[in-house]
């Protein structure tokens, strides 16, 4: 069944909710502090080895409370249950959105159009398991005999992001193979990777969810020319391996039956890093430790999935992340995560939030009168402190900002660690603290200088503070605290989707541009160009010139 459709506005919380923003918007976060010294317990969830503060933001009990009417009154709940159940949600593409299924335990049923998907997940699982042993191991060898030194996975999007981000994410755990991407269709960027292979020892992997598009394809077919320079068409079959759910065209492109990964269509691309499209991941930290991430991504299922919405990680991020889009018109998140192994995490997460939540007509198909998905932007601290942290301390505009850090680091080394979570701590006390002008004018004063010189300079040094973050603190960044950390953004997208009415998986702003590229290229192969506005024509003619 399809999920109702409700506008969020027409909600009484979401009334009461605009109330209290009026109400409450003069607040600073300091004054709420002084007033309710057990505001950082009231406001924080401890699950597992996870500690999520939001005590840092412009909330009082009662926002809280009218961010959890405005779920019930949406329907959350049942919302919850048809995500899980393998309903058609995605209804604009008629599918199921199962990746939860991926990752559901092998006792588990999952019914998809009636049929239990957990045995085929379990049976890919298995062929995963067994084809990364066989080459980390270097049982399976390259056609001249040699044991694989290096990996590529040929995709772009959702094929590509997804395991990129965790093979970066998991570098701690990484075993002897080099791994590449080569996403873009950008001939400069694969000219330069190849300059980096031996085709004797580089296995290539080609994800494509669909198989047709047209980035992946060219680079697929540009590095197979290279490869059969030196190679037989014969060894194909012991260097390609592919993923995808078009297995007609695997076969067209000349893999052999047993490199082939199943795919399905209730995986969304950028979803689907748990799948098969993940093979890169177990070929680089190993088969368990890819599906140790799978079970802490299971763990956080089963958080959201059971938790009270005011004790759900999921829920509660995604009502905030609402509160100042809709109310406070804030128009982006930053994600700060404090580890450089998880550098790649904000891009990730661009995609996953903006591809779902970039839509403007509800799920009955009117446009929405108030704002939806917001923007998704961030680098790991303490690199963003010395670059655009001074727009969110003293800028005109509101940045919620998570910040991700973990309690031990990987190689030990406590003073570094101890240095990377000092500045973690002390930005979030200085965004929400601020400096008063009574502050800086102590502060100047200290320094001798001259009342003139200090009234001069005074309100530059002040910081307003009251700006909003939320604290995600986890133990340490192993398989499994990634895969939860992961699942609970998807979540956060699923809940967002849900209470602003639209639909989230599905991507036809994707889909325009896989086409609109053809007509273009028809013109630079061609010596007419088409007819066209005056400036992409004026363009193109200086481009062929
Ligand atoms: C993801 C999007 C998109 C997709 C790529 C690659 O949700 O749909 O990013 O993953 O366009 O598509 P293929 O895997 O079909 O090549």
């Amino acid at each position: 069944m399809a999920l109702q459709s409700i506008d969020p506005t027409s909600t009484k919380a979401w009334k009461n909710l605009r109330k209290n923003y009026e109400n409450s918007k003069g607040n600073h976060l300091r004054d709420l502090f002084a007033a309710d010294p057990n505001r950082a317990i009231a406001f924080s969830l401890q699950w597992n080895d996870f500690l999520v503060d939001f005590s840092k933001n412009r909330i009082t009990k009662e926002t809280l409370a009218l961010l959890l009417q405005l779920a019930d009154e949406v329907d959350l709940k049942d919302a919850v249950q048809k995500y899980f159940s393998g309903d058609r949600i995605n209804v604009t593409e008629n599918r199921a959105v199962q990746h939860t299924a991926l990752r559901a335990k092998k006792t588990a049923t999952v019914l998809v159009d009636g049929e239990n998907v957990i045995p085929e997940v379990y049976e890919v699982k298995e062929h995963i398991k067994t084809f990364s042993e066989a080459i980390i191991s270097g049982k399976k060898k390259g056609y001249t005999g040699k044991p694989f030194t290096d990996v590529v996975n040929i995709g772009i999007g959702g094929s590509d992001l997804g395991p990129e981000m965790v093979i970066k994410a998991l570098q701690f755990y990484k075993n002897h193979l080099k791994i590449h991407f080569i996403s873009n269709v950008d001939g400069d960027l694969v000219h330069e990777v190849l300059q980096e292979l031996n085709p004797e020892t580089t296995l290539f992997v080609i994800v494509s969810k669909t198989f047709t598009t047209q980035e992946t394809l060219t680079n697929a077919t540009t590095i197979k020319k290279w490869f059969l320079k030196q190679a037989q068409h014969k060894d194909i079959a012991d260097h390609f391996a592919a993923v995808s759910t078009n297995t007609k065209k695997i076969a067209e492109f000349g893999i052999a039956a047993e490199n082939v990964f199943p795919m399905w269509d209730w995986v969304g691309g950028r979803f689907s890093l748990w799948s098969a499209v993940g093979l890169s991941i177990a070929l680089a930290v190993g088969y368990d430790n890819f599906d140790t991430m799978l079970s802490g991504a299971q763990q956080m299922d089963e958080h959201f999935r059971t938790a009270e919405f005011d004790k759900n990680i999921p829920v509660v991020l995604a009502l905030l992340s609402i509160w100042y889009n809709n109310f406070y018109n804030a128009e982006t998140e930053a994600i700060i995560p404090y580890s450089q192994y998880l550098s790649r995490f904000s891009a990730y997460l661009q995609q996953g939030i903006m591809e779902s939540n970039g839509k403007s007509v509800d799920r009955s198909g009117q446009r929405v009168d108030y704002q939806t998905g917001t923007i998704i932007w961030g680098e790991p601290g303490t690199n963003s402190q010395h670059a655009f942290f001074q727009l969110i301390h003293q800028g005109t505009k509101l940045i919620p900002v998570d910040f991700i850090g973990f309690k031990k680091s990987l190689h030990g080394d406590v003073e570094h660690h101890n240095k990377l979570m000092a500045n973690f701590f002390a930005q979030t006390e200085a965004l929400m603290n601020g400096k008063t002008p009574e502050e800086v004018y102590k502060e100047l004063e200290g320094l001798k200088l001259s009342e003139e010189q200090i009234q001069k300079l005074l309100p530059f040094k002040v910081f307003e503070g009251n700006k909003p973050t939320n604290t995600i603190l986890i133990e340490q960044l192993t398989p499994k605290s990634l895969g939860a950390l992961i699942a609970l953004y998807e979540h956060k997208i699923f809940v967002q989707g849900v209470i602003w009415n639209i639909f989230s998986y599905d991507q036809w702003g994707v889909e325009l541009g896989k086409h609109l590229a053809g007509t273009i290229l028809k013109d630079l192969q061609n010596s007419e160009i088409a007819d066209h506005d005056g400036s992409t024509m004026r363009l193109l003619q200086a481009f062929k010139s």
